[in-house]
C-alpha cells in the first residue's frame, strides 16, 4: 500500500481524458488499494484516478458514515439520469478549502465493472448520486469549479496558485522569490 499524491487545481493534467481499463490484473488491484488508502487518509468520500495522475477510468468512493463501505467503479457509464435536479455544496480533494453549489440530476442509474471485470448496475440518489457524477466528471477532465461563473473560477484559481507558491517557499526556504 502507498499514499499517492493528489493533483491540485489548476494543474492541466486534471483535464486529461481517462481511457477505459482493459486489463483486470494485479496492477489494477494495486492502484485501487493505493487510491482507497489515499482517499481515506485525506480524508475524502471520492477519488478518481485522474486526480492521482493515472488516466484510466477508475473511481473509489465511500459515502458511508462508518467509512467501511468502499465502492470501486471501473469504466462507469450513466445509463439513465432523472429530469429533476438538486443543488449540493460540493468540494474536491484537488480543490482544497473550496466549496460551492453545483446542480445535477438527483438520481442516476450507473453501469460499471468491478475489479474482476464483471459488469454491475445500480441506482444512486442523494449524496451517492452527487459523488458518482462528480467523480465521473474527473474521468472526462472536468473539475466542479468549471460549473461556477468565470469570476468565481478565476478567484479560486488565483487563491490556489498563491497557496501553492507559499507551500513551495516552505519546502525550499532558500529559494527567495
Ligand atoms: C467529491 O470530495 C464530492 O476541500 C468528493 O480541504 C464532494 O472527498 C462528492 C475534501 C461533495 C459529493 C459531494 C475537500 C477534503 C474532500 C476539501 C471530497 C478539503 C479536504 C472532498
Ligand atoms: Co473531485
Amino acid at each position: 500500500m502507498a499514499l499517492l499524491s493528489i493533483l491540485r487545481y489548476p494543474d492541466p493534467r486534471l483535464h486529461k481524458l481517462a481511457k477505459p481499463v482493459t486489463d483486470f490484473d494485479d496492477r489494477l488491484k494495486q492502484l485501487i488499494a493505493d487510491m482507497a488508502e489515499t482517499m481515506y487518509e485525506a480524508p475524502g468520500i471520492g477519488l478518481a484516478a485522474t486526480q492521482v495522475d493515472v488516466h484510466q477510468q477508475v473511481i473509489v468512493m465511500d459515502t458511508s458514515d462508518t467509512r467501511d463501505q468502499l465502492r470501486v467503479l471501473i469504466n462507469p457509464q450513466i445509463v439513465w439520469a432523472s429530469d429533476d435536479r438538486q443543488v449540493y455544496e460540493e468540494g474536491c480533494l484537488s480543490v482544497p478549502g473550496i466549496y460551492d453549489g453545483v446542480e445535477r440530476p438527483s438520481k442516476v442509474r450507473v453501469r460499471s465493472c468491478d475489479v474482476d471485470g464483471n459488469s454491475h448496475e445500480f441506482e444512486a440518489e442523494g449524496l451517492l448520486a452527487v459523488c458518482v457524477q462528480h467523480e465521473m466528471d474527473h474521468l472526462k477532465g472536468t473539475v466542479f469549479v468549471e460549473y461556477l461563473s468565470p469570476l468565481k473560477r478565476n478567484r479560486i484559481k488565483s487563491k490556489l496558485l498563491k497557496e501553492e507558491r507559499e507551500l513551495k517557499k516552505e519546502r525550499h526556504p532558500m529559494a527567495a522569490r
